[in-house]
């Protein structure tokens, strides 16, 4: 198995500590389940060290007595499956809203996403074990080994969500052991919801009446409106990113590409949360005329991404290429950078463009 250096030297490196790095495009584009190491990473803090052998899952709260898991134990007692499901960034293509002024965080291209299939046990399976306690809109919170700013970082989801058959502890992904960067042993993998939601290292799982107090729940991944800055930000007045909007990207050709005129190929992907993509329009001329992309779909994976091809006959002279989807509900993504920015720079959906020079 390869080192982490090793991976790392093949991605686009955000930072070191934490560490965070995506993919160039065209390697998403590449296959439809992303190959592990062409995955992207996100990380709050260290990447924990863990000892499989040691290793518990804690599960307590509103519960019956309370367990305690070894991987064995995960394996054993509940039935394994694998789901097909795309992780995403609710930071993903936080660059392009630069050009509208300042955002704070990582400037991610279109890279803090990928598709793996994830195996491991429904989440549901072992709360169902556990024995819920208590009254409704309960939520189930999650603790991890590494530290963020001194605190374990922590996050929730809603009991239904939980509770769905699609939302696992994976050990697995694209059938191997969890690369340590991935959250080896044990994560979370909540699809259709922000990448923040699916823990990785996980240490606890809680059964609660509430969200999880911890600050990367409380205070971090709201969504804010425009005139709200970090000094005026009140993170219990945003709104909490749980399921990703409507989303498409350009994979192929590479921003500011050199193109031979003619018919050129244009390649990307394009996702609706817990939606289904209907459409991808591409234009070749900034958004003045549109044409049909060809779909590409794993109808066994309603949580995994839509790729999309479509030939633009491009003639010469300097051009913008741009994409824009259309979900199952009809709607579409906002024209403009403009149209979506926020001082945290979540949630780019604006029509992806790019320029290319075509001779
Ligand atoms: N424990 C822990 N889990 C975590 C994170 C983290 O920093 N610590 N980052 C989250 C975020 S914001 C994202 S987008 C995904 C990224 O998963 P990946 O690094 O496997 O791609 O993990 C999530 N789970
Ligand atoms: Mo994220």
């Amino acid at each position: 198995m390869s080192s982490l250096s090793e991976r790392k030297a093949r991605l686009i490196v955000h930072g070191d500590d934490p560490y965070n790095a995506e993919p160039p495009l065209d390697r998403l584009r590449a296959a439809y389940r992303t190959a592990t190491r062409d995955f992207y990473v996100r990380s709050h803090g260290d990447l924990p060290d863990l000892d499989p052998d040691t290793w518990r899952l804690i599960v307590e709260g509103d519960v019956g007595p309370g367990m305690q898991l070894s991987l064995r134990d995960l394996r054993t007692r509940f039935p394994e499956v694998t789901v097909t499901a795309t992780m995403q960034c609710a930071g993903n293509r936080r660059a392009d809203m630069r050009a509208v002024a300042p955002v704070s965080g990582d400037p991610w291209d279109g890279g803090a996403i990928g598709t793996a299939d994830w195996t491991g046990v429904r989440l549901g399976d072992l709360l169902s074990e556990a024995g819920i306690r208590g009254a409704d809109h309960r939520h189930v919170a999650f603790e991890s080994h590494d530290r963020v700013e001194g605190q374990p970082y922590g996050v929730s989801i809603p009991l239904a969500k939980a509770l769905a058959p699609e939302t696992l502890l994976a050990y697995a992904m694209n059938g191997d052991p969890l690369l340590r960067e991935h959250g080896f042993p044990l994560r979370a993998v909540v699809p259709g919801y922000a990448g923040v939601r699916s823990p990785k290292w996980l240490r606890r799982i809680t059964v609660q009446d509430r969200p999880s107090d911890n600050p990367i729940q409380a205070g971090d991944y709201k969504l804010y409106p425009p005139d709200v800055t970090t000094e005026t930000a009140d993170p219990t007045r945003g709104h909490t990113i749980d399921v990703m909007p409507l989303n498409a990207a350009i994979c192929e050709p590479a921003r500011g590409a050199a193109l031979r005129a003619g018919p050129n190929r244009i390649r990307g992907y394009a996702l609706a949360g817990d939606r289904a993509v209907v459409r991808v329009d591409v234009s070749g001329d900034g958004g003045r005329s549109w044409a049909q992309a060809a779909l590409e779909h794993d109808p066994g994976a309603p949580f995994a991404w839509t790729f999309w091809t479509v030939d633009l006959d491009l003639p010469p002279g300097e051009h913008e290429l741009a994409v824009r989807a259309w979900d199952s509900a009809g709607q579409t993504q906002p024209a403009l950078p403009d149209d979506v920015w926020n001082h945290k720079g979540y949630l780019c959906t604006c029509w992806h463009r790019l320029r290319v020079s075509v001779t």
